[in-house]
């Protein structure tokens, strides 16, 4: 049993070490909101709200989380004694539509507060089985092809297992093609639209379908499931969704409609933990490979992101890069670090997350908080 004393936002501001650009927008500094709850017993845990400073990405901003956490969820959760973490997101679902991503951040602080207080590792809680996990790069759109090549080689030395190039109209086939010659077929790439192109620009696609891809990531629009069907019959490529998988029901309309055959599982775009990991088991029964995606989290959200990849179905790297990709330091300690083969341990013998907050470098980033209480 777990009953919520204290519900408390900080919102931080962190420079990224550089800009990092996608088809609708580009991010410089991470603006995040932690979260941290905290039980009768005292017992705290820990989240991160992902949400973007404009809702480029999908609807909602760090700003309508954070109003959303402040006026409707954490009056939901406060003082409410539940059985385990997986009764939150039932609890914010009733008459709370959308906001998946303000749910997430108080639902996944619960099952880090949840892990600690059993003394088991968030990953296990989970239901993880790896000690390792493999890692992805995701390389923003570049002004030139040279530039493009030259961060697709450092990220190729530096152990990466898959790259990720982000697209948009006007920087994708020549870019790609290029890629794809200076590292050859076997290079593991992957393209990411960010939902930038209509059905009508299928011949891009068509243009790419020859190289070997691994998928093409969110083609079409964030709502979309229709559409994304007809592409995927003119093509061979897999497509990977992300935007348009908000819970089970679009996982299980992805797979009626053949509307893609790979998933990219952001707990934080699903609502949280219990609704990933329902999506991660839907996926294993009907043989989809699924992966984690990145928002370009703090170390929190990288922690919580690196737990919920060490999940058996998750066979794919995932955008969960090391901490120096993101930041000049981090907001944890020990920060997350990648072997040379491309690997970050998952860290299975600490309860929680695994790693701690760095207190004095977060109340230096803070530029807001607000403590909720019974
Ligand atoms: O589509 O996966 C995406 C970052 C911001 C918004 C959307 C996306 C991304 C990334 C970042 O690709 C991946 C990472 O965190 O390294
Ligand atoms: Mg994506």
């Amino acid at each position: 049993m777990i009953t919520i004393r204290r519900i408390s936002l900080r919102e931080i501001h962190l420079p990224l070490v550089e800009p990092f650009t996608i088809s609708s927008g580009t991010q410089d500094t991470r603006r995040i909101t932690l979260v941290e709850v905290a039980d009768a017993a005292g017992v705290v845990g820990w989240g991160e709200c992902v949400a973007s400073e404009y809702p480029n990405y999908m609807p909602e901003t760090i700003d309508t989380a954070w109003m959303a956490i402040e006026a409707w969820i954490a009056p939901r959760v406060l003082g409410r004694t539940i059985s385990g973490p997986s009764d939150v997101f039932p609890l914010l679902e009733a008459d709370i539509k959308g906001h998946l991503m303000a749910k997430a951040a108080v639902e996944m602080s619960v099952w880090e507060l949840a892990a600690r207080k059993q003394g088991l590792s968030l990953a296990r809680l989970l239901g993880g089985t790896r000690d390792r996990i493999e890692v992805g790069r995701s390389i923003g759109i570049q002004t030139s092809v040279d530039a493009l090549i030259e961060r697709v080689q450092a990220a190729l030395d530096e152990g990466y297992r898959r790259i990720k190039l982000k697209i948009k109209p006007g920087a994708d086939v020549v870019f790609v093609k290029a890629v794809h010659d200076a590292f050859g077929a076997a290079a593991p790439l992957m393209v990411d639209a960010n939902s930038a192109y209509t059905l009508s620009d299928a011949a891009v696609f068509r243009e790419m379908d020859d190289l070997g891809l691994m998928m093409f990531e969110q083609p079409l629009a964030w709502d979309d499931m229709v559409r994304h069907s007809e592409l995927q019959k003119q093509l061979q490529t897999p497509i990977c969704l992300d935007e348009s998988i908000t819970g089970i029901e679009r996982a299980e309309d992805m797979v009626k409609l053949s509307a893609g055959r790979i998933i990219n599982i952001k707990p934080a775009r699903v609502g949280g933990f219990a609704r990933a990991v329902a999506i991660h088991d839907f996926c294993r029964e009907h043989s989809i490979p699924v992966w984690c995606g990145g928002m370009l989290e703090s170390g929190v959200g990288r922690a919580h992101n690196v737990a919920l990849a060490s999940l058996p179905g998750f066979t794919i790297p995932g955008d969960t890069s090391p901490s120096r990709r993101y930041w000049q330091r981090d907001i944890v300690r020990p920060e997350w670090e990648m072997d040379g083969k491309g690997t970050i341990r998952v860290p299975v013998d600490t309860p929680g997350m695994g790693v701690e907050i760095d207190i004095d470098r977060v109340e230096d980033l803070t530029v807001r908080t607000k403590d909720m209480r019974v």
